[in-house]
């Protein structure tokens, strides 16, 4: 292993700039005090011309229909919704901080960014890679914290979102097979005009008679709860799926539900703030509202008002955080591991429902990004300079390992067996993406020409250029993903030759995988029976290196 030093003595993860930086485009500061603040003035305004309104007395409790009390199974269900939504959030900033700008348009242009969690602007007088951008996340917030380390934060955060989302999902079938979903599900309008009756009271100070939660919420609660089940969680999960290459290059439509790609991506961050704007006026309301009994609710299922409750969910709470010790232990004791655990887990579901979706959306010239980040480290060989400095006229392509015929191709010869065009969405691991038109040579069409073993499973690609902590980068792609109509091999972007810093002479698009898949500056094609021969045996420079999944469909 290339990378396992203590993070503290590697200057990628611990840099030396850790300054912390928050910009908000103004209009979005003055929509969110808005949002925030016209309820409460408007609150105010009732409450002052017109007096207080008059909180309906709470239906009488019938025993034959309504819910009572909190089984074993909402308990349950609610303890491990925090654990999840603790793991989320936190590797969720760990992600976040890779590339620490939120847009709404799918091209990321530099200073279209709406928020930006960096003090820095993006230089101009010089390259300035997407890597460069990511910032350093302290471990006592992010999971597992420090800077670039979104291959163990991913593992993280998928895991976690499959297991929150299994919890969940269980929850509201029990919610319906049993009478528990009346406490949530508003039935009737008059919940909107008795929900905002309670809002008046609160934000003026004063404390409406409470049901007691056992039995039953008030209408402002139900609302609030109905809408974090059944609106927040949807929302978070839903944004997260739209952010995958696979799904967008399959169908266009799934992410302009949200406004694009981006935007998805600023909703799905815009849900966690919408989990903190709920958690805080919760939790004061379990400590306003009489905390033991409400502790003894959602802890023991009693409605007493010991201290039980209280002390066992504090307990609890305690044991959350010890898993997040634990959890950025594992992240550097153990990346392999976690890594590893994530194939398993999710592995299946992934190659079964993402990687056999074939990418086949075209976007037309007039969507072509302005700007497209790029990424990477560019060749410093004496091999490639001299090709470059040529225009690479005297680049071959060397097509190895196990195939009949073994080829050696300069771009003529490539171009002269016919040009695929594709102009496509980018979907950097990072979080940015682009449009780009890409032009160049189907690997269906140069299989056929080079004709696999039957034993060849797997096509690695090798670059010119250095992985990030240095020794040569390469990636792989499984032969069905290879044979995909949409991969290729590029050497024109936007209709010009391929630049050099987008990876001349050669790189590779797979629109179903995420961009480290697609190694740039292409010096060399091998088929081979498995990844695990080649590298480390993870499947890619990126893998090796950084824990990087060797499926990247999302
Ligand atoms: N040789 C090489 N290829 C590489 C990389 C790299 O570091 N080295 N980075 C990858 C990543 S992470 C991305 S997102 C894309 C970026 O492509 P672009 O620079 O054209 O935007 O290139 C991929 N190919
Ligand atoms: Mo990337």
């Amino acid at each position: 292993m290339t990378i396992v030093e203590h993070p503290r003595a590697n200057p990628v993860h611990f840099p030396e700039d850790r300054r912390r930086g928050l910009a908000i485009k103004p209009i979005y500061v003055f929509l969110g005090l808005t949002a925030a603040l016209a309820p409460v003035v408007l609150a105010w305004a009732q409450y002052l011309l017109v007096g207080l309104p008059e909180v309906p007395p709470t239906p009488r409790f019938n025993p034959a229909v309504d819910p009572q009390g909190f089984p074993a199974w909402i308990r349950l269900a609610h303890f491990v919704n925090i654990f999840f939504l603790v793991l989320l959030t936190r590797s969720g900033l760990s992600i976040l901080a890779d590339h620490p700008r939120l847009y709404w348009s799918n091209h990321c242009t530099p200073g279209t960014d709406w928020i930006r969690f960096t003090p820095i602007t993006v230089p101009t007088d010089r390259v300035w890679m997407a890597k460069d951008d990511c910032r350093y996340v302290s471990p006592w917030i992010g999971l597992p914290g420090y800077r670039h380390t979104i291959g163990m934060g991913r593992h993280w955060h998928f895991l976690s979102a499959f297991f929150w989302l299994a919890n969940g999902l269980i929850f509201v079938a029990l919610l319906f097979a049993t009478n528990q979903w009346k406490r949530l599900v508003p039935v009737d309008l008059q919940i909107y005009s008795d929900a905002w009756a309670v809002f008046v009271h609160y934000s003026t100070f004063h404390m409406p008679v409470e049901p007691d939660g056992f039995y039953r919420y008030n209408a402002l609660q139900q609302l609030a709860y109905f809408g974090v089940v059944f609106v927040l969680a949807p929302i978070s999960v839903l944004t997260g799926l739209a952010l995958s290459p696979s799904i967008d290059n399959r169908y266009s439509w799934y992410p302009t539900l949200f406004g694009g790609r981006q935007s998805a991506r600023s909703i799905h961050f815009l849900a966690l703030c919408g989990y903190v704007a709920f958690l805080i006026p919760h939790v004061g309301m379990v400590v306003l509202t009489g905390l033991q009994q409400n502790m003894n609710h959602i802890v023991l299922g009693t409605d007493d008002t010991g201290a039980l409750g209280l002390w066992l969910g504090c307990v609890a709470l305690l044991g959350v955080v010890a898993f997040c010790f634990f959890a950025n232990w594992l992240s550097w004791a153990h990346p392999r591991w976690i890594q590893l655990s994530f194939r398993k887990v999710l592995g299946p579901l992934q190659r079964r429902y993402l990687n056999s979706l074939e990418s086949r959306v075209e976007y037309t010239d007039r969507d072509i990004s302005p700007f497209m980040w790029p990424n990477g480290v560019l060749p410093t060989t004496e091999e490639w300079k001299d090709l470059a400095a040529d225009s690479f006229k005297d680049f071959r392509l060397k097509v190895t390992g196990l195939v009949e015929n073994p080829v050696e191709l300069s771009l003529a010869e490539m171009r002269a067996l016919g040009q695929q065009d594709q102009t496509t969405l980018h979907h950097c691991i990072q979080g940015w993406s682009g449009i780009a038109h890409w032009g160049g040579l189907p690997l269906a069409k140069l299989i056929e020409i080079v004709r696999p073993l039957p034993e060849a499973k797997v096509v690695i690609f090798y670059s010119f250029g250095p992985g990030l902590y240095g020794g040569d980068y390469y990636d792989s792609l499984s032969l069905p993903n290879a044979l995909h109509h949409q991969s290729i091999l590029a050497y024109e972007m936007n209709h010009q030759p391929l630049p050099e810093l987008y990876g001349a002479p050669l790189r590779l698009r797979a629109e179903n995988q995420l961009g480290f898949k697609m190694v740039k500056w292409i010096r060399e094609v091998s088929f081979v029976a498995t990844e695990k021969t080649v590298g480390e045996g993870f499947g890619g420079k990126n893998e090796d290196d950084e824990y990087y999944p060797v499926v990247a469909n999302i």
